[in-house]
C-alpha cells in the first residue's frame, strides 16, 4: 500500500475540498462521521483545519458492525477530550433523533440569539467524513426517504447536494474526502478494510490475508465458524487459500481461486457478516493521549 500514492487522493477530492471551503461561511454545525471500526484511521485529520472555529458534532456510525462495549469506551474517551460525540447506525431508525438532537444542541445558542431579534434561523448542517462512512445514507435517514445516491464502495457521492429537511433545516451531502499524504501504514490498512479506499489501487489478496490475520486475533470464534477450514493451525500466509477451500473455490487445475476468496472475504467482513468486531480501541482512561 505504501507505495500507491498515485489515486489516494484523485483529483476529484482536490475539488470537493475546495467546494467545501467556498460553502463553508453557510454552515452552523459540521457533522463528522466516522466508522465505528476504526474511529482514529477513519478520522481526517485535515479537518481541524478545515473546520476551524465551527461548531461540530462527531458521530461513531456503523456502530452496528463494531464491538458494543468498544463503542461505548470510544465515546467516553471522546467526552473526556471535550468532543461532542455519539454512536448511531446510520442504516437504523434510531440515527434520525440522535442527530437532530445533536444538532438542536449544537446550534441552540445560535438559535436563540436569532430568535431575540425575531429572525427564525435556517440552520445549515455539513455531513463531512472520509469515503463510504454513511453520510449519504444518514442524510437519507434524517430525511425519511432516499435523497441521496448510496452505495457499498467509496466516492458514491461526487458533487455537493443541499437536501431540505424542514423550512428551517437543511444538510449538505458532500464526497469522502482524505487527506493528501499516507500516513501510518497500520491505519492505511484500516481504511482499506472498511472499504473507503477505492479497491482497484490496492492489492486485494494480499489485503484479505491481512484482513484474515487480523481477525483471527481479534475474533477467531467467529471467524473459524464462517470459514470452516481456517483453524488456528493454519499457516500465516495460507488463509485466504483456506476461505477457498471453504467455500470451494477452485479454478481449472485444481488451484484456488484466491482472488474470489478475497473479494468474498472483504465484502463479508465489510457487510458485518463475519462479526462485529473493532479494529481499533480508545487509549485507557489513565493515559488519554493518542488514540492507538
Ligand atoms: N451496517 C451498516 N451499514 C451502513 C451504515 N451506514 C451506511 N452503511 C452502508 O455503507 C455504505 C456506504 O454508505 P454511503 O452513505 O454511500 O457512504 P458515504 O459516506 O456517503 O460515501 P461516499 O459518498 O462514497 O463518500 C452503504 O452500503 C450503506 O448502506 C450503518 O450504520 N450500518
Ligand atoms: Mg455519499
Amino acid at each position: 500500500m505504501e507505495g500507491n500514492p498515485i489515486n489516494w487522493y484523485p483529483g476529484h477530492m482536490a475539488k470537493a475540498k475546495r467546494m467545501l471551503e467556498e460553502n463553508l461561511k453557510l454552515i452552523d454545525v459540521v457533522i463528522e462521521l466516522v466508522d465505528a471500526r476504526a474511529p482514529t484511521a477513519s478520522r481526517n485529520p485535515d479537518f481541524d483545519a478545515l473546520f476551524q472555529g465551527k461548531s461540530r458534532v462527531l458521530l461513531l456510525n456503523k456502530s452496528d458492525l463494531a464491538d458494543p462495549a468498544t463503542n461505548k469506551r470510544w465515546i467516553g474517551y471522546y467526552k473526556r477530550q471535550g468532543i461532542e460525540a455519539a454512536e448511531v447506525t446510520a442504516s437504523a431508525q434510531n440515527a434520525k433523533t440522535t442527530a437532530i438532537r445533536l444538532i438542536e444542541k449544537a446550534t441552540a445558542e445560535r438559535v436563540k440569539r436569532f430568535e431575540e431579534k425575531g429572525v427564525k434561523k435556517t440552520i445549515r448542517v455539513l455531513i463531512a467524513g472520509i469515503p463510504n462512512v454513511g453520510k449519504s445514507t444518514l442524510i437519507n435517514r434524517i430525511a425519511g426517504e432516499k435523497r441521496a445516491q448510496t452505495g457499498d464502495k467509496p466516492g458514491v457521492t461526487k458533487g455537493k447536494q443541499w437536501v431540505k429537511i424542514t423550512p428551517h433545516l437543511e444538510l449538505l451531502d458532500s464526497p469522502g474526502l482524505l487527506w493528501p499524504k499516507l500516513g501510518d501504514v497500520k491505519l492505511s490498512e484500516h481504511l482499506a478494510f472498511l472499504g473507503s479506499i477505492n479497491d482497484e489501487i490496492l492489492n486485494i489478496e494480499e489485503l484479505a490475508e491481512h484482513l484474515l490475520a487480523t481477525l483471527r486475533e481479534l475474533k477467531p470464534d467467529a471467524l473459524f465458524e464462517r470459514y470452516k477450514k481456517l483453524s488456528a493451525d493454519t499457516p500465516e500466509g495460507a488463509l485466504l487459500e483456506g476461505v477457498a477451500k471453504s467455500r470451494g473455490f477452485v479454478l481449472k487445475g485444481g488451484v484456488y481461486d484466491t482472488e474470489r476468496a478475497a473479494r468474498i472475504v472483504l465484502d463479508e467482513f465489510r457487510a458485518g457478516k463475519i462479526a462485529r468486531v473493532s479494529l481499533e480501541q480508545p487509549p485507557k482512561e489513565e493515559d488519554d493521549g493518542e488514540a492507538e
